[in-house]
């Protein structure tokens, strides 16, 4: 039971019968992302002290600019993953294919994968709005003592075992959940202690908050635009409030908190949506269900969508439950 001002490792260590099946590892593997989440707060809250903004002069798969705490970040997580022997296995936004961890007896014998959107919403770094990392463990399908393999990572998000989100904002946040419901925790950073300060976060299930990007409008299809206009009539409850931070960890967390939908809706220039799958929809997608909120393609329920490939893109509509259904509903009628 979530008692409000409880630290984060007291909450793990008194949850830890919830985790069927595990003598503890996924414990250490929260554990391992709290380590984590503060070496890379530390970093984002001085990057605009030191010459660590900037392109690190690379890109990643996706073309984009690796921004130099992209890097940073993706580096922290996999090290912290990689030295507490939890995970067999880690997949980035940041990286072109899979890593393999090996324990130190080379055998394999971790059970737990996790992939990562290390630095979510990076552009925003170097203007000083929040950014976020986003998580997703699973345990792999694979035999135990083989080498991980693509099929370890391409399993669908309803076989999450737990997922989350850490927000660097004008606090640091972690949010996450094992499937018990969804517990938020703030961190003190004079003790570097995180403290429950939302449990059992659930989503309202009516908002008056839409976010997209605008922006696109011309590019997005008939069924999204009637719903824009329809968040925009006159008419009832309406019209709703426009907002859009373009990080999905703040745009998420704020709409959970009050209540709202967001949308990444496929184009006319990006097909599939510009979101990944795996690394961003699928945990978004299990906490807003933990939440008693609701996320889908459009159509499809996130969760039951079969990966295809690692960085796939889909798009992506998550929120108060009631929202999204009445987006489906334009989406459908379009
Ligand atoms: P756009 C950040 O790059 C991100 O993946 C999400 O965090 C954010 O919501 C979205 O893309 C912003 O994309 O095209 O609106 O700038």
């Amino acid at each position: 039971m979530a008692k409000k001002n409880q630290t984060l490792g007291e909450f793990i260590i008194e949850n830890q019968s919830e985790f069927k099946y595990s003598s503890g590892e996924l414990s250490r593997l929260i554990n391992s992302i709290r380590l984590a989440a503060k070496v890379v707060n530390h970093e984002v809250n001085k990057a605009g002290l030191v010459d660590i903004l900037g392109a690190a002069g690379d890109t990643n798969i996706q073309g984009e600019d690796q921004q130099k705490l992209d890097v940073y970040a993706n580096e922290a997580f996999i090290k912290t993953l990689t030295n507490r022997e939890i995970v067999c296995g880690i997949a980035s936004e940041e990286e072109d294919d899979f890593i393999t961890i090996q324990g130190r007896n080379k055998k394999n014998d971790n059970k737990y994968i996790v992939l990562i959107d290390p630095l979510d919403g990076s552009s925003n770094i170097d203007v000083n709005v929040s950014v976020g990392t986003i998580f997703s463990v699973y345990r792999r399908v694979t035999p135990e003592g083989t080498p991980v393999t693509l099929e370890d990572f391409l399993q669908p998000g309803n076989r999450q075992v737990a997922a989350g989100y850490i927000v660097y904002g004008t606090s640091t946040m972690i949010v996450y959940s094992t499937g018990h419901g969804v517990n938020g925790f703030t961190l003190n950073p004079a003790i570097g202690t995180y403290y429950l300060s939302h449990p059992n976060m659930k989503f309202p299930e009516d908002g008056h908050i839409y976010s997209v990007n605008e922006g696109n409008y011309v590019h997005f299809p008939q069924g999204v635009k009637n719903y824009i206009k329809y968040c925009q009539a006159e008419e009832g409850d309406r019209p709703y409030t426009s907002r859009y931070i373009g990080s999905l960890v703040s745009d998420f967390h704020r709409n959970m908190i009050k209540g709202g939908i967001y949308i990444y809706p496929n184009t006319s220039k990006d097909p599939n949506g510009k979101l990944r799958l795996l690394y961003e929809c699928n945990p978004m997608a299990y906490l807003a269900e933990q939440g008693g909120g609701k996320a889908s393609d459009g159509s499809q329920r996130i969760l039951d969508i079969q990966p295809t490939a690692l960085h796939q893109r889909v798009p992506f509509f998550c929120g108060s439950k009631n929202m999204v259904e009445k987006a489906e509903e334009f989406m459908q009628k379009a």
